[in-house]
């Protein structure tokens, strides 16, 4: 993408209305757009971080076996009504009536739903075990949206819901739902720890809340400090491995770690004293295990190897898609702007031509913008007619992870800067191995 024909509108001031620094840092990178209480438009930079989310979130649930599917956001109430949550989800609930006076909702959650589909297509224990998932936008009529993104009205959840003959095998489902999710925050570089929750309006005993740590978290959270060492790394995990599936969620739950809701002084007080925390976290997911909450109401019966019908044992799990691009801001940011990890970046290189309309910049410029794209990179090339010093803070503010800096000058000895935002340290080199270099980077991202 060419800057000068891009829509990249960044803010020079500092939004008044920003209380936290990634809500500050997407109005000013000119990612989001507020048009209504917890309610954005997402403008073009923040919409490709938004997709390549989605897209990581896609290949990890599909490589964990699960299938996806698309509900819509408007659901009838009388599904609602069928597992009694219509009376008791509360003012969060947005409820519509249409034209031929129709009791409807904008969903705040697909449970109700899935299951719908689930009791009119399948009926044998031979079509189990089954998980469906979709990401699919989500409202829920907080009393305090804010903080941006991070708790808003309007919000992009991925929801998965398991189907299960057996208590057992809906628990391997709960294993498996917990190490895709690690899988899947370390792919963004993210580090989110697993804690015992509080199951809230979703139901159920067993019940996984993944947190990011921050200050700005809205979320107290305990733990031991042994547990931020624990990495998936590149471990193989075999899905279906029930063990491997049910060993991976042990270790990582060994050891303490809870929110407020769950918090238990007493165990706490037994970790040793320099190994306690007391933080604050970011909840950018939940699993669920909920059994036959919503089978046996709704009548969700699955025919058992023995001819006798039974309530589907079931859990759910969601991802805030739309909360993590602020959890990702608020864990990689300084005091010039965002710092993407490689695995998440709306671009995967900048280029900053020093002097636009001087023939040499001009053409070296062009043959980097050329030669990243075969590559099949996404560099964005800052083409502008602008002062340098605009140019890198632009650079900065939106938080490439890596920038071509080309001018005149060092193209007279044959070398362009090639600068890394994390550490702003830069290194001289020829212009070809300036994109080998990006692309030995991202290869296997
Ligand atoms: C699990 C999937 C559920 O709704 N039903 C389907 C279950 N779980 S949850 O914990 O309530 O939500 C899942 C994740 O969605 C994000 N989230 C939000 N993101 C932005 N703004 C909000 N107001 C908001 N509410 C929930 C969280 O990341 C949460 O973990």
């Amino acid at each position: 993408m060419r800057l000068s024909r891009y829509f990249l509108p960044v803010l020079k001031e500092n939004p008044s209305e920003a209380q936290i620094v990634s809500h500050r840092l997407m109005l000013r990178a000119g990612m989001i757009r507020q048009q209504a209480a917890g309610i954005y438009s997402w403008l073009p930079l923040g919409y490709r971080v938004l997709r390549r989310l989605e897209q990581i979130v896609h290949e990890e649930q599909q490589r964990a076996g699960h299938i996806p599917l698309l509900m819509p956001t408007l659901q009838s109430a009388d599904l609602w009504k069928e597992s009694g949550r219509y009376d008791a989800y509360g003012p969060e609930m947005l409820r519509i009536r249409d034209r031929h006076d129709r009791d409807m909702l904008y969903g705040p959650t697909n449970e109700e739903m899935i299951t719908d589909i689930f009791r009119s297509h399948v009926g044998s224990y031979k079509d189990l075990p089954l998980t469906l998932y979709h990401i699919q936008w989500k409202f829920r009529d907080e009393v305090r949206p804010r903080f941006g993104v991070m708790r808003g009205r309007e919000f992009l959840m991925k929801d998965g819901y398991n189907f299960d003959l057996t208590k057992e095998d809906a628990l391997h489902a709960y294993n498996r739902h917990l190490v895709s999710y690690l899988r899947t925050y370390e792919r963004m570089g993210l580090q989110a720890i697993p804690m015992r929750a509080d199951s809230g309006p979703i139901g159920g005993d067993d019940t996984h809340e993944f947190l990011v740590l921050a200050d700005t978290g809205e979320s107290e959270v305990f733990y031991d400090s042994r547990v931020t060492d624990i990495r998936l790394g590149a471990r193989d995990i075999d899905y279906d491995d029930k063990d491997q599936c049910r060993g991976v969620m042990e270790e990582f739950t060994a050891l303490y770690a809870r929110t407020d809701e769950t918090h238990d002084a007493g165990l706490f007080e037994q970790i040793p004293e320099d190994r306690r925390r007391v933080a604050r976290g970011i909840e950018v997911g939940q699993i669920f295990y909920f059994g036959t909450k919503y089978s046996e109401p709704m009548g969700a019966l699955v025919a058992t190897p023995d001819g006798e019908r039974v309530p589907v044992h079931m859990g759910s799990h969601g991802i805030g898609v739309s909360r993590l691009v602020g959890a990702l801001i608020e864990a990689n940011h300084d005091d010039k702007g965002i710092i993407w990890p490689e695995g998440v970046t709306p671009f995967h290189a900048g280029i900053v031509n020093l002097k636009q309309g001087d023939a040499d910049a001009d053409a070296a410029c062009e043959g980097l913008y050329a030669a990243l794209r075969a590559r099949g990179l996404d560099p964005l090339y800052d083409d502008r007619e602008e002062r340098a010093g605009a140019k890198f803070a632009t650079m900065d503010l939106i938080g490439l992870p890596w920038r071509i800096t080309v001018g005149p000058r060092g193209l007279k000895a044959g070398v362009v800067e090639l600068t890394s935002r994390r550490t702003g340290e830069s290194e001289e080199l020829a212009p070809e191995l300036a994109v080998a270099r990006i692309a030995e980077i991202y290869a296997g991202l």
